[in-house]
């Protein structure tokens, strides 16, 4: 209840932050990008997770003026690193339903990437296979717009959103990112097996890029690796990094 009120008061005075998760080519030895996570840095209670804030964004509506405040923070620090020679770093960012929805977000990116000036190709939006089954006619329209500017286009949490895979062949994309539990039962049984498989294999067959997220351990690199996908994110790697660390990350690994 306290939170619902320090909401409003927190856009203004603008106190969220970006943590970022690198996301590597662990074929290639690289990072490939990073995947933005927006975190509340309130002053009294200290950092307060998505979870717990994005809710009450999403309820109030705030979250489109948060979400253009975080697409921009984004696009800034690509802009960052490119001008320190990172110059082929990819940013993921995750989008909500209620900005998917929003009439101002073509024209919020459009104006981001025209102030900014960065390669749209450098910028990937992360959405959820639930937001598609909302209004799937309304949702390939909007991702087409989006993927019209050069921006990429994700499919978060891919294999959790009970979805039919029909979608797969009306909608635009570019890349999936495998669900961490997926990742996390590798080698705990071949059902389990089977289906990571399978996605890998899915993803490969419609010409998507594939990224496994909630890597942890030694076994599922090497699983992921022999499966012929070779982007990952996780733990194993490292945990969503402050922007100072993300770039201590980059001088050290890239
Ligand atoms: O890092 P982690 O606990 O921080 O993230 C929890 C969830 O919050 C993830 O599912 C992620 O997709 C979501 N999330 C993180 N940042 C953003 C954001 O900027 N916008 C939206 N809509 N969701 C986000
Ligand atoms: O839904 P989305 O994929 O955007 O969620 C990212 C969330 O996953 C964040 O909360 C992030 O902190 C968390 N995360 C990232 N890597 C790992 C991992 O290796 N293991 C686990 N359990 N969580 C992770
Ligand atoms: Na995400």
């Amino acid at each position: 209840i306290r939170l619902e009120r320090e909401v409003f008061k927190s856009v203004t005075e603008e106190q969220f932050i970006l943590h970022y998760q690198p996301i590597v080519n662990q074929n290639q030895n690289r990072i490939v990008g990073f995947e933005a996570l927006l975190r509340w840095d309130h002053p009294e209670f200290g950092m307060i997770p998505p979870n717990e804030f994005i809710p009450l964004l999403e309820s109030t509506g705030l979250i489109v003026q948060v979400g253009y405040q975080t697409i921009k923070k984004a696009c800034q620090q690509i802009k960052t690193w490119e001008q320190n020679g990172f110059n082929d770093i990819k940013m993921h960012v995750n989008l909500s339903v209620r900005q998917l929805f929003s009439e101002e977000l073509v024209l919020q990116l459009e104006n981001i990437l025209a102030k900014e000036k960065i390669n749209p190709k450098r910028l990937t939006i992360e959405i959820t296979e639930s937001m598609i089954m909302e209004d799937s006619d309304h949702f390939i329209n909007m991702l087409d717009e989006i993927r019209k500017l050069g921006i990429e286009v994700s499919i978060d949490d891919f294999g959790t959103g009970y979805s039919a895979l029909s979608y797969l062949t009306r909608l635009n994309v570019d890349s999936i990112k495998i669900d961490q539990s997926f990742v996390q039962q590798v080698g705990c049984g071949d059902k389990g097996d089977a289906v990571i498989k399978s996605i890998i294999s899915l993803a490969r067959h419609l010409d998507l890029n594939v990224i496994a997220e909630g890597v942890e351990e030694e076994r599922h690199i090497s699983f992921l690796l022999e499966n012929e996908c070779s982007e990952m994110q996780g733990f194993y790697f490292s945990k969503p990094l402050t922007e100072y660390e993300a770039n201590q990350y980059l001088f050290t690994y890239h």
